[in-house]
């Protein structure tokens, strides 16, 4: 059935489960296609000291991936609170130590004491609630896109921008970018930092996951219902997504007069403000595709100087959290299916572009888990980095 769709500038309310999304990525798809097992949970920042942390909206789907990855993680914890809406308050969540922690209510709660909040639920509980936490002298890391392009709040990808966590104190929230920025400025940074870049080009191809349980649903019921010559429903998207690509995110926002969608704006602005360019010159085209889990982009990049398409292998490869996927002569590329319960972003289909002139062109295709690299791993490695650094 599909439910209400995400309130447009929510982008923590991916409020899905495991099932149509993870069925397919289990995360042994990518070790059974590269013929070698592939590690997950490998952490490069080890907070100094146990820390006392709260997770709001822990009930949701990225607030229980942010257990989750806790856990999966080791994150050294002093003590571990649960906080959601008063419907939630006293419910019992599982934890995957086998513990299970009551959830409190987010109205009642008092943050003193707490060294880290994860907001992992809508914009306006964010809006509300960590400037509360902040001054209670909490840290909060904010999946929403409420505090993004605030001057005075860190938008960061720890192994792009870490740097950027030095300016945390200033409202004490530290903003996780958009997913489909994520893993675009993931490989943009390498190439960034080696030759430097003019221009962008991004089509995206997003996952119905990314508009939350509605957009899976629609999916879902789609499908099924055109097989069986039904007439099909919808709410989520403004227009049929079976057999279908809708060049509007969020789909129910209204077009801006220039043109340019919510989720392309949030690419443009974000990315520029990770990579601290200003300048940089990017044109994106974003797209939702009939696709489950996992966001797939087709980017392509003018440098400032030429690089081969074997060099550019080499960055990305150096990348902690990237993986090369791309072996032209075995036709092996990476896909959606490949990258969803994965914590690397995947990359392939690595070339040079020639309608660049020089060799300054490259043209690569990026896949990632949009719920899990794109949410709730990218607070947590934040978390890692900043107890790691600054607390
Ligand atoms: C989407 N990137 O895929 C958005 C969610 N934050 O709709």
């Amino acid at each position: 059935m599909p439910t209400k769709p995400p309130a447009a500038d929510d982008d923590a309310d991916h409020d899905v489960e495991n099932d149509p999304l993870r069925a397919a990525g289990d995360g042994n798809r990518l070790d059974q296609k590269l013929g070698v097992a592939v590690a997950r949970g490998v952490v490069h920042k080890q907070p100094r000291r146990p820390m006392h942390v709260a997770v709001v909206g822990a009930t949701g789907v990225v607030g229980r991936e942010t257990l989750s990855i806790l856990s999966e993680r080791r994150f050294p914890l002093a003590s571990l609170r649960a906080l959601a809406s008063a419907r939630s308050a006293g419910e019992e969540l599982g934890l995957d130590d086998g513990k299970s922690i009551t959830v409190e209510d987010l109205e009642q709660a008092d943050f003193k004491g707490v060294d880290v909040v994860f907001f992992a639920a809508s914009g306006g509980v964010s809006k509300t609630w960590a400037p509360r936490a902040a001054a209670a002298g909490a840290v909060c890391i904010d999946k929403s896109s409420s505090f993004r392009m605030d001057a005075d709040v860190p938008l960061v990808v720890p192994e792009v921008n870490g740097q950027a966590l030095k300016d945390f104190g200033r409202k004490r929230i530290i903003a996780t970018p958009n997913c489909s920025t994520i893993q675009m400025v993931q490989c943009l940074a390498p190439l960034e930092r080696a030759v430097g870049i003019e221009r962008v080009v991004v089509c995206t191809y997003q996952a119905v996951s990314g508009a939350g349980r509605g957009g899976v649903d629609e999916l879902e019921g789609q499908v099924r219902a055109l097989f069986n010559f039904k007439a099909i429903e919808q709410s989520t998207f403004d227009q049929q997504i079976a057999f279908n690509a809708l060049p509007r995110i969020p789909a129910r926002d209204p077009i801006p007069a220039d043109g340019t969608t919510g989720e392309e704006r949030k690419m443009i602005e974000e990315t520029r403000k990770i990579l601290g360019r200003p300048d940089l010159r990017i044109g994106a085209t974003c797209v939702r595709v009939p696709v489950f889990n996992g966001h797939s982009e087709a980017i392509h990049v003018e440098l400032k100087k030429p690089l081969s398409a074997d060099d550019a292998r080499r960055l990305f490869a150096e990348e902690p959290n990237v993986l090369v996927v791309d072996d032209t002569k075995a036709g092996l590329y990476p896909t959606a299916l490949d990258a969803s319960g994965e914590d690397k972003t995947l990359v392939g289909r690595i070339r040079v572009d020639d309608s660049v002139p020089d060799g300054r062109g490259l043209a690569f295709w990026v896949v990632s888990d949009n719920l899990r690299t794109g949410a709730a791993l990218n607070a947590v490695r934040i978390a890692e980095a900043l107890c790691a650094d600054w607390l």
